[in-house]
Order: C-alpha cells, then structure tokens, then sequence
C-alpha cells in the first residue's frame, strides 16, 4: 500500500475523530502498550515436543491437516519470529508446559524442571519478548478423564506435583525477565455422562489448588480458567466458570476469560464489569467458538469487539492480560496468527477510539436515541485509517500486503518441511 495514501486517510481520520474528542495520536500511544501474549500452539496443533508426546486429549480438538506445521522447536521459533514480524508493536509469547526443550530427554510432567526452558529465556531474552506459561494436564497417560480433580490420590498428587514445577518454572521465566510471568491453569476435569460426585471433585479440585498455590512465587501470577465442557467430558466440568470466579476471589487469583468457553448465547464480555469489582485482574483467552469451543482463528466480530470495549469502558485496561487462544490446523498457521493477533488489536483500537464520556453524557441524561446514534456512527468511522497508520510507525506491512510476506516464507521455508 502506498505510504502516501495511508498518510493522507490519517490526516482525515484524525480531524474526524478529534470532531468527537478523541486524540488519535494518544489512542496510538495506548494501542503500542497493548501487549497480546501470543499462544504457542497454534504453531504446531497443540502437540508440543515432549519426547514421549502421544496424541492430543483432554477435551481439546484441533482439527485441519494443513501442510506445514513446525515440527521441532526451531521450526515453531522460526514461525512464531514470522509471525510477530507482521504484527504491530511488541507481543509477550505464551508457552505451554509441553514446549520445553527436552533435547531428547524423556521428561516425565512431575519431573520438569526451569532446565529444559533455559533455552526458551534465553531465545525470548534475545527476541525482546516476554513470557508467559501454562501447565499442562491434557496429552499425557495420566490425563484420563480426572487430574488434579482425581479421587486417586497417586493420580492427583502428580498432578499437584507437575503445578507446583511449573510455578516454580514461571517464576524463574519472571525473575530473569524482570517482569512477572503469569501461568494460566487449566485442566479438562470432567465427566462424559451422569455423575453422582461433583461435590467430591470439586471439593478435591479445591484441595488441589490450595496445595499448589500455597507457595508463594513472586515474579509469577497464577491465572485460572474455567470452561463449559469439554470433547468426551461433555456432561460435568469440575473447573466451571462460577467455580473458578469464586476461587479467583476469594483467594486473590487472576480469573481468566476464554471467550469460547460459555454457552453459545452468552457473553463473555457481560463477565468483566460483573466480576472486576471482586477479581484484581483477568486474563483473556481470545478465540472464536463456532457452534462449540471450537477454537477458529479470532476475528473483528462482535463478542470480541464487545469485550475489547467493555474493558475501555470499565477503565480496566491495565487489569486485564491479553491471551490469544485458538488453533485452527486447516488454514496456514502463521496466516492465523496475524490474522487473529491483528484483529483482536483492531477490536481495541475501535474501543479506544469510542467517544465513551461523550456517549456516557447523553446516556446519564437519558437521551437514549443520542445514545443509539454515536454507537451506530462508530462502526463506520475511519478507525481504518488509524489501524493503517499504526502498521506504518511500526514498520509492518499495512493492510492485506502481509500475505506476500507469508507466501514468501512458505516458498522458502515452510514447503520444505512437506
Ligand atoms: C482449553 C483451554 C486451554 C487450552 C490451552 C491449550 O479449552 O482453552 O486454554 O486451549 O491451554
Ligand atoms: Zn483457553
């Protein structure tokens, strides 16, 4: 695109906004500090490099073959550098525990250690990129249908075992960054069909995390996420939304937000002003659920438009923590990335650029036709222009001319993994 016209759609479009009080210079100060933490696992569908890796379980299904996923941990660095070179401004990277350089070391969960993620400080030290963590409980003989929610206490306390070392792990992921890493925890915990003892999972769950959490780790926050069911489990999830929206008050944890992980008609984004007020801070799992959590690459839809704008409006920007979370293997994975990495920072951008005092005023005044009206206007206002702009500062191609830059690492990088 050519730098002239994209100057020139600026120029308009901040006159336009500024009509309505809003200073586009500023929204793009803010929109360089809105860090996502960019998911590792769309790279390579979840599978991660454990030696001993069997297929992908717990309740999670990525489906697609598209050719081309990264088969090793170079092949997913090497990606992920792509990716992040065509998405503007500076984006944390979000690991799973499966992810660690084993270097072709059995490495049993309950045997991980700050060792075999040494590489990753390092490799993210000299990407000026920050991490973030997650346990993982799903892929492993030992996931089952129950983990740290398991009656077996041999079962749990492996479990319980392989949280606590990733705990351990993100905290030296924050330590030697100098900021603290948050780890999210999530696991499947759940039932296929009837159950009689909820109660009793979730009361272990409970136990479980209060054993894990009772250390205290200072350069890491642990984050905890719920979700509605999973594939196999899909009739009682131990770890539901209210169980973890409890927890994560009353015990001052983060509560995370994976938008595809309520029932189809409800919004996710209605959750940030009901539970701010008892939770410090929320992580974000952005996704797009079709029909069930099904993980499609994140787009400027309205649920996420929604969300990104509730949380401007809450003025909570600061309390909230920006993960992407999809994995869709039928399309080019490096493609899904910018595409969902760029759209989740356009959602933002439109909600930094709502003229919300303005619409806040004719709202308190009951003017609600006033009210309808600045809403529907803002769909159509050139906050394009400002996207365009903010790809051009920070050197990445604007609009769809990504793509070329894709299509030439596939040529010579990705088409000769097939
Ligand atoms: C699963 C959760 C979880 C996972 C990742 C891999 O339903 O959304 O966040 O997607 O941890
Ligand atoms: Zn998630």
């Amino acid at each position: 695109m050519k730098e002239a016209l994209v100057k020139k759609a600026y120029e308009v479009a901040k006159e336009r906004y500024a009509e309505i009080g809003i200073d586009t210079e500023k929204v793009l100060e803010q929109l360089q500090n809105f860090h996502l933490s960019l998911h590792c696992w769309q790279a390579d569908d979840v599978k991660g490099f454990e030696v001993q890796a069997g297929s992908l379980s717990g309740g999670i299904q990525s489906t697609g073959d598209f050719p081309g996923a990264a088969r090793n941990i170079d092949e997913l660095r090497s990606d992920i550098l792509k990716a992040k070179s065509l998405i503007p401004g500076n984006h944390r990277l979000n690991l799973h525990e499966i992810y660690g350089d084993f270097k072709g070391k059995v490495v049993d969960r309950d045997e991980v250690t700050v060792e075999y993620f040494q590489s990753w400080i390092d490799w993210a030290k000299e990407n000026n990129t920050l991490l973030d963590f997650n346990s993982s409980s799903f892929s492993h003989p030992k996931s089952g249908n129950l983990s740290l929610a398991n009656p077996d206490e041999s079962i749990r306390t492996f479990w319980v075992e392989h949280t606590k070392r990733c705990r351990e792990i993100a905290n030296a992921m924050g330590e030697a960054q100098n900021d603290p890493c948050i780890m999210n925890l999530w696991v499947h915990d759940g039932c296929k069909d009837m159950s009689v003892n909820h109660a009793l999972y979730r009361n272990t769950l409970k136990k479980s995390l209060d054993e894990i959490f009772e250390k205290d780790q200072p350069m890491m926050k642990d984050s905890i996420e719920g979700k509605v069911f999973g594939i196999g489990l899909e009739s009682f999830t131990v770890g539901s939304h209210d169980f973890y929206t409890a927890y994560a008050s009353k015990y001052d944890k983060i509560l995370t937000i994976d938008t595809g992980h309520y029932h189809p008609t409800e919004s996710p984004a209605d959750k940030v002003s009901a539970v701010l007020p008892f939770v410090k801070e929320l992580m974000l799992h952005v996704s797009r659920p079709i029909r069930w959590d099904s993980d499609h690459v994140t787009i400027m839809d309205d649920p996420t438009l929604d969300l990104f704008s509730e949380i401007v409006r809450a003025d909570a920007l600061e309390r909230v923590h920006y993960g992407l979370d999809f994995f869709d293997g039928s399309i080019n994975r490096i493609g899904a990335y910018v595409i969902g990495s760029r759209s989740a920072q356009k959602c933002m951008l439109r909600a930094l650029l709502e003229p919300k005092d303005l619409i806040s005023k004719y709202e308190l005044a009951g003017e609600g036709y006033k009210v309808l009206t600045m809403l529907e206007e803002q769909k159509a206002m050139p906050w394009q222009a400002v996207y365009d702009e903010f790809c051009l500062r920070n050197n990445v191609p604007v609009g769809a001319d990504f793509m070329a830059d894709i299509d030439q690492y596939v040529a010579d990088v990705v088409s000769k993994r097939i």
